[in-house]
């Protein structure tokens, strides 16, 4: 109880952050970022969303501090619009299934969009495979509204939910994101190869980009590139970093 309380007031208090990744093409340009929330707690340091995320999801906090990622998110791409360096980066958001399943998800995200002045086709929302369990009719409007507008959507650690292959035909994503659970094992699981191979035909097959996650060596990147996946993101090429760090790193490679 009293680390949700904390976690209340850490939403209403300025203590999150949005911690950037980048997502990296095959001639290393940076063509992207996922966005990755941090707590920044004033006794026990920088929290991994990994120890809050879960109790957000069970208390509802999710919902304040989705809003609360989906503003920063976009006050960022708001921001960037006037640097060049930046010009042509998109950012990843991830959003929780609660988070998009309120009725009234698709308005907030272009109310957001609006009052930041972000660029809706450079905003990617991240969906799970688990919001297809309850309201695919739902999931499927609300996408269809946002990408009116523009936004993009990926579907996030692809192989480890429940989708019925129906379903993922139906849903108008644009990429799939390969688990780093594939990607772990590439070079090292008979197994994992076919798995990830797999994956990438489908997304051929359903005319959807796909990424790869979690790739830290560069024998996993030879090996997707062999396979048909072309763009990445990883300890390969950075950490997620603070939004100012990941900007100077830009920089430095240009
Ligand atoms: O960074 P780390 O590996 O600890 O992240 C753990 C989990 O937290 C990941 O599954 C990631 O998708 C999730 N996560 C990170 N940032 C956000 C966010 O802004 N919103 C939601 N809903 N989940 C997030
Ligand atoms: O579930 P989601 O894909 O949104 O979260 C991605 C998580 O994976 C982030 O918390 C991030 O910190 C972590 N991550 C990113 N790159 C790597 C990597 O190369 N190796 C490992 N082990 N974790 C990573
Ligand atoms: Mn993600
Ligand atoms: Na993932």
């Amino acid at each position: 109880l009293t680390l949700e309380r904390e976690l209340r007031h850490a939403i209403d208090h300025d203590e999150l952050r949005l911690y950037l990744q980048a997502q990296v093409n095959e001639a290393g340009n940076t063509i992207g970022a996922e966005a990755l929330v941090r707590w920044q707690h004033p006794e026990r340091g920088m929290i991994s969303p990994g120890h809050f995320i879960p109790l957000a999801e069970q208390t509802g906090l999710i919902l304040p501090l989705g809003d609360w990622v989906l503003k920063e998110g976009c006050r960022l791409l708001g921001e960037w619009r006037q640097d060049p360096r930046l010009q042509h980066v998109k950012l990843s958001l991830n959003v929780s299934v609660r988070q998009f399943q309120q009725p009234d998800f698709a308005d907030q995200v272009m109310t957001v969009v609006a009052a930041y002045g972000a660029p809706p086709e450079r905003l990617t929302l991240e969906l799970t495979e688990s919001l297809l369990l309850s309201d695919p009719e739902g999931t499927i409007n609300k996408m269809k509204t946002l990408r009116h507008l523009g936004v993009s959507f990926a579907l996030d650690d692809f192989g480890t939910g429940y989708s019925s292959l129906a379903y993922l035909k139906l849903l108008p994503l644009d990429t799939l994101k390969i688990d780093i659970a594939f990607v772990r094992d590439l070079t090292l699981d008979m197994q994992a190869k076919p798995i990830a191979a797999t994956i990438i035909a489908l997304a051929e097959s359903l005319g959807l980009g796909i990424i790869a996650e979690g790739v830290e060596t560069d024998d996993q990147r030879l090996v997707l590139v062999n396979l048909g996946c072309h763009l990445f993101q990883g300890f390969l090429f950075d950490r997620p970093a603070p939004a100012l760090d990941f900007v100077k790193a830009l920089s430095a490679d240009h």
